[in-house]
């Protein structure tokens, strides 16, 4: 698997102690805010100190984890969704799910991810976090773009911030899932911006990527259907960007290595961005 090399001076730097490391990671725990389309998170500790004493004293523990894999911080693979049977590509997907996993277009062909990452701050251009359901347009992702001096390039990875990332440690957890409020994002007008662009991938700080407007739910998604069927482009949800918003840190080499699991839709991963 080749992986593109370009932002490797800057990983040098990161190495030898001059450059610093933001994790866009969310913390995965037991109760954290996911879209019902998925099944929960859940760990156990089937296996305590003590259980199981070796002859030299020593014990371990150990844990059983179960979770879908669109839940947390993750990347949804192409395989993910299908518009009218069609995979990206055009693969019939009834074909293509038969035996059960993705041979094609699961997220072990995602490679790892070593590119030129930009964040596109929304708040910042429009002086306030976005409203539950707001439509973050094209002309806010210029205005964000054009404010910062970091226009977007062919091969880039761009994550989006819209301010929901603040509701994701809220005690109703129903808050960042949006179900009734709605959550913000593009639509089919900004995921037409970003293909236009031609981006690798695509992420931001809300639950589904996209807008969610006022009370549908999780049920209608143009976003996904556009980027990720249309033009094979991956998405990366719920990340976490409020502290590269904060450090005002909107051009950066974007690390992620997704899990090689065979087949599957996606995967959890821990995004890091390198300055
Ligand atoms: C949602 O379920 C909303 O997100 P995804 O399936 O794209 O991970």
């Amino acid at each position: 698997m080749t992986i593109t090399a370009r932002p490797a001076d800057r990983l040098l730097d990161a190495v030898r102690g001059g450059a610093q490391i933001y994790d866009l990671g969310r913390l995965l725990t037991i109760g954290m805010p996911q879209s019902p389309n998925h099944p929960p998170f859940w760990l156990s500790m089937p296996r305590r100190h003590g259980d199981m004493v070796r002859a030299d004293g020593g014990s371990a523990a150990n844990d059983l984890l179960v979770m879908g894999t669109h839940v947390g911080t993750h990347v949804d693979a192409l395989a993910h969704v299908s518009h009218e049977g069609r995979l990206h590509g055009g693969a019939d997907a009834a074909d293509a799910q038969a035996g059960g996993r993705f041979t094609e277009l699961g997220v072990h062909t995602v490679e790892p991810m070593l590119r030129r990452g930009v964040l596109l701050d929304v708040p910042a251009v429009l002086g306030e976090h976005c409203p539950a359901g707001y439509e973050i347009t094209p002309a806010d992702l210029d205005a964000a773009a054009r404010r910062q001096g970091t226009p977007v390039e062919p091969g880039d990875v761009v994550l989006i911030r819209s301010g929901w990332g603040r509701f994701f440690g809220h005690e109703d957890r129903s808050v960042y899932v949006g179900r009734d409020s709605g959550v913000p994002g593009v639509s089919s007008a900004g995921a037409g911006w970003l293909a236009e662009r031609q981006v690798h991938a695509v992420g931001a700080d809300t639950i589904a990527f996209e807008c969610l407007p006022p009370g549908q739910g999780h049920t209608s998604l143009p976003a996904h259907r556009i980027l990720l069927v249309e033009h094979g482009i991956y998405l990366i949800e719920a990340m976490a960007l409020e502290e590269l918003a904060r450090d005002e840190v909107y051009e950066f080499t974007f690390v992620m290595i997704p899990l090689p699991l065979f087949g599957a839709t996606g995967s959890p991963v821990r995004p890091l961005a390198v300055v």
